[in-house]
């Protein structure tokens, strides 16, 4: 009766494969949830992703939501869990919101790998691998104090309040402004939901109560894009000056035409291989390193040419 049972379980969840101890899944199918669907950085992560699991020889698929929310992504969970993936890996939406249903993924015998972002609980995944954020946004700090010659007021543009990454990044450059820049004054974090839009109103916004603003830190992509377009429109080009974490096609241009100064470029397709990489060492009973931090730069004009390789990718 219990074989039927599994038997039957199995042809319910429409998946054959491997039968592990947790339940009945497919030991060769991964899947990548990434934060948002159509994005560079997540683009990106996939392609690199994607080329390590045919590599490897496990199939990827990839499940995005359209926007970057937990009640967008946690349906998507839900819909992966029913196809008992052998391995999921997940850059969850948010810190806290998300830990039930990645748990629930657990739960059902399916490997969690964190790409990029990170929930609060880590007895959830086995790996998470993602940039140093804390430093990144130091050296972020580091990089705009020069450019506005250590003073003046400065803005962080920040996405939505518990993305574990851009979080991080904000602290990393207030602490960095508070111990060894005096005399560079916060103006606080604001947040954009993801929009680039909405950074845009908060540029404009803020030169109109700050009209001496001198410097922005846009925390993630949607961030500096529209960082750049605020101040744009504000005729403000130059005067503010920008450092942006990520590199989209579009934060490139704005580097080369000198919208923003620099660009703190991650590796997200280093973060996709290494995920696949934990996730078929997880599958294959092999040792799994529970943090990987992967490499960042910060790009200016002066070293642009020489770093085309951390660009972000629109396709594969
Ligand atoms: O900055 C990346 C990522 O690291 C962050 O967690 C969320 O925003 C991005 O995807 C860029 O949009």
């Amino acid at each position: 009766v219990a074989a039927v049972a599994v038997a039957v379980a199995g042809l319910l969840a429409g998946c054959g494969g491997s039968v592990s101890n947790s339940g009945k899944t497919d030991a060769k199918k991964l899947v990548l949830i990434p934060g948002v669907a159509n994005e560079p950085f997540y683009i990106s992560m996939q392609c690199g992703a994607q080329d390590e699991a045919k590599s490897l020889g496990y199939t990827l698929d990839t499940q995005a939501p359209s926007q970057f929310d937990a009640s967008q992504q946690t349906p998507i969970v839900t819909g992966v869990i029913a196809n008992k993936p052998g391995a999921i890996l997940i850059a969850p939406t948010h810190a806290q919101a998300m830990a039930s249903p990645i748990k629930q993924a657990k739960d059902a015998g399916i490997k969690v790998i964190e790409v990029d972002t990170a929930l609060e609980d880590t007895s959830i995944a086995l790996s998470s691998i993602s940039s140093d954020n804390v430093k990144g946004g130091q050296l972020a700090a580091q990089t705009l104090a020069k450019l506005v010659g250590d003073k003046g007021s400065v803005l962080v543009i920040n996405t939505k309040a518990g993305t574990s990454t851009t979080d991080q990044r904000a602290q990393g450059f207030e602490n960095e402004l508070k111990q060894s820049h005096p005399g560079m004054t916060p103006l606080g974090v604001q947040y954009n939901n993801n929009e680039a839009a909405q950074a845009a109103s908060i540029v404009t916004a803020t030169l109109a109560a700050h009209p001496d603003l001198a410097g922005i830190f846009a925390t993630n992509l949607s961030s500096a894009e529209g960082a750049a377009t605020g101040l744009r429109n504000a005729g403000k080009l130059g005067q503010v000056k920008v450092v942006g974490f990520d590199a989209s096609p579009k934060q490139v241009q704005d580097l080369e035409d000198g919208t923003v100064q620099a660009l703190i470029a991650q590796n997200p397709g280093d973060i996709g291989k290494q995920g696949v990489d934990q996730a078929a060492a997880a599958l294959e009973g092999k040792p799994v390193t529970r943090t990987i931090q992967t490499n960042m730069i910060a790009i200016t004009q002066d070293n642009i040419a020489a770093n085309n390789q951390y660009f972000y990718k629109s396709k594969c």
